[in-house]
This record gives structure tokens, C-alpha cells and sequence, in this order.
């Protein structure tokens, strides 16, 4: 998954594709170089910023949601307001990635429901301006885990089906630095819940701070896009059926490489029984082909990532 962050602030590109056909160039340049979905933002979540008015959130992202969709993109939203969500898949996409999992509107769920789309639902605590104050845990993990566990029970009693929805742990929301690694080194534990898992490392801050140099100044965010590399490998090797990433192309070579390792052992995963983590989404796969052949057909016929492996699904509520 390619970022597109239509938007002045973000921490990583901030203002970089902000015109409307710079955000559209970016994203076909993004599939380029291998993205298979283009997640287009119009609010940044960068810690302490403000939030946007919904009316210039929507001004944002529909212009370049139509633009990619009309030229075959398989879009992403990634918003946090039902509104947004629901004029996005009206003008093409096909994924709504929420990063407050349905916390920050109660009209998200329902939403999603009724159009169907793919739903990202993410480890949240708060909004930009106070998640910083919203980090102690017990065991990160557990606490990440059961929080999500929530999240998709509350979904689901708004209508949510289960195959629409995919996990991710919140990589730096409400976790400072430490905190991020032990839900990197188990991912297994998102994969308990039964539901393909989306990691989002790419040029965080916990990065910059590994790559401190001798004087202790964190990484510029970057200078973190080789680090995101090697997350993205790991991510697939351990199972993550998609890595969110700034620049894609290390990050699409390095999944290739973890398929082709995968293929070559046994082909055993870290994921639940009963799901193959490195499907897609039956929201996404039913209604349309995720990979388009000119984007990700492997060199030589190798399966994409996407396509590896065939899942099954209980349909029952998160265990
Ligand atoms: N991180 C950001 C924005 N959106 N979505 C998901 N699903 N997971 C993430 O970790 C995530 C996200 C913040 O990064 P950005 O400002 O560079 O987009």
C-alpha cells in the first residue's frame, strides 16, 4: 500500500503532493514502482496536529480518489469520518482505513457496513493532541490485541461483516518508541483474531530513534526508508498481508523476497490456523481483482503477495 497524503502537514511528505494532480501523479508513479493500493489521506495524524474541518477534508481527497480510481487504482480512504468514508467509495474506493477503528465517529461502522467496502480498523486511544498522554499498558501486546478484539465486536454489532475487516497494531499511536517493537515481533498475536493484518512502520518515529546518530538525533524521517525495507520484509514473513509504506519500491521487493522464501520452506506461516495471512480481504477480493496484472504480475509468473495462498474463514465473531 503506497501513501498519498493529500495534505500540508504530515510528518513524513508534509505538503509534498498536496495539489490535487501532484497527489494523482504520485499515486500512479506509487503503482509504478509496485504499490497494489494507493491509500489517499486528506488529515494528517501527526502527533499534536489539529483536526481538519470535514468539508476541506472531503475538497482534499475526492478530486485525486476519482482521478486514481477512473485509471483503475484500487483506492484506499484514510480517513477517520463516516462522511468522508462514505463520499470516498461513492467516487472509487474500495478500502476505508480508519485509523481510530470506529472510536473517533459512531457512525463509521454503520457506514462501512452499508457500502461494503474493506475496513482497516487500527489501535487507537485518542486523536493527535492527546495520544501521546494515552501510552500506559500492561502488556502492549495483550492490551493491543484485546482493545482490537473490541473494536471488531463493536463492529460487528453494527453490521460489519467479518471478511470486510483488516487489523493493524497503530504503530506509533499511543506508543511511544519501545512500545512498538514486541507488536512487530508478534504479529502473531494480531493473527489470533483471525483477520489479515496491516502493518504501518513506514518513516515513524520509533525508526528515527533506532537510526539516532552517535549524538542521539533521531533520523530524519527520510533517511528511515531503508529500516522500513526491512520492516516490510519481516512484516511478510511473518505474515502481514500488507505493509502501508512512503516510497514502495524496497518495500515491494523486499515482500517479493519474503514470497519467494516463504514458497521455497515449507510454507508453514505464523498465522492462525484457519487463516492464511497473506490473503486478501474477501471485501476487497470479491468485488475485484486487488491485483491488476500490469502492476504486480511477478517477473516470472511468481505469485504476488496478494495472491499466495487461498484462506478460509470461520465468518464467526473474533475469538
Ligand atoms: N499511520 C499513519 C496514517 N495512516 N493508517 C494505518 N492503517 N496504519 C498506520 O500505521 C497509519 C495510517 C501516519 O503516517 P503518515 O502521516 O505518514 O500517513
Amino acid at each position: 500500500m503506497g501513501v498519498v497524503n493529500v495534505t500540508p502537514d504530515s510528518f513524513s511528505d508534509g505538503g509534498e503532493w498536496f495539489e490535487p494532480s501532484a497527489a494523482v501523479a504520485h499515486g500512479l508513479e506509487l503503482l509504478g514502482e509496485g504499490a497494489d493500493i494507493l491509500d489517499v489521506g486528506g488529515e494528517s495524524t501527526r502527533p499534536g496536529s489539529v483536526r481538519v474541518p470535514q468539508e476541506q477534508e472531503l475538497a482534499r481527497v475526492l478530486p485525486v480518489i476519482e482521478q486514481l480510481a477512473a485509471r483503475g487504482a484500487v483506492v484506499s480512504v484514510d480517513t477517520t469520518r463516516a462522511a468522508v468514508a462514505e463520499r470516498a467509495v461513492a467516487a472509487g474506493a474500495r478500502m476505508v482505513n480508519d485509523v481510530s477503528g470506529g472510536l473517533a465517529d459512531p457512525e463509521m461502522g454503520r457506514a462501512v457496513a452499508e457500502c461494503g467496502a474493506a475496513y482497516v480498523a487500527m489501535h487507537w486511544r485518542g486523536h493527535a493532541d492527546v495520544m501521546d498522554d494515552r501510552q500506559e499498558y500492561g502488556d502492549v501486546v495483550a492490551d493491543v490485541r484485546d482493545e482490537l478484539a473490541a473494536r471488531m465486536a463493536a463492529l460487528h454489532d453494527d453490521g460489519v461483516r467479518p471478511e470486510q475487516l483488516i487489523l493493524d497494531p497503530g504503530l506509533g499511536f499511543a506508543k511511544a518508541g519501545v512500545l512498538n517493537w514486541p507488536l512487530l515481533a508478534h504479529l502473531d498475536a494480531l493473527h489470533q483474531l483471525g483477520r489479515p493484518v496491516l502493518v504501518g512502520a513506514s518513516r515513524k518515529r520509533f525508526l528515527g530513534h533506532l537510526l539516532a546518530d552517535s549524538a542521539g538525533h533521531p533520523a530524519v524521517p527520510r533517511a528511515r526508508d531503508d529500516a522500513t525495507a526491512a520492516i516490510s520484509a519481516l512484516s511478510a514473513a511473518a505474515g502481514a498481508w500488507c505493509v502501508r509504506v512512503h516510497t514502495v519500491r524496497a518495500s515491494a521487493d523486499a515482500v517479493k523476497v519474503a514470497a519467494a522464501w516463504a514458497a521455497a520452506g515449507d510454507g508453514s506461516r505464523v498465522g492462525s490456523p484457519g487463516t492464511s495471512p497473506h490473503s486478501a480481504p474477501e471485501a476487497l477480493t470479491s468485488t475485484v481483482a486487488l491485483t491488476t496484472e500490469s502492476w504486480t504480475a511477478g517477473e516470472q509468473g511468481m505469485p504476488t503477495w496478494q495472491d499466495s495462498g487461498a484462506r478460509t474463514d470461520d465468518g464467526g465473531r473474533p475469538r
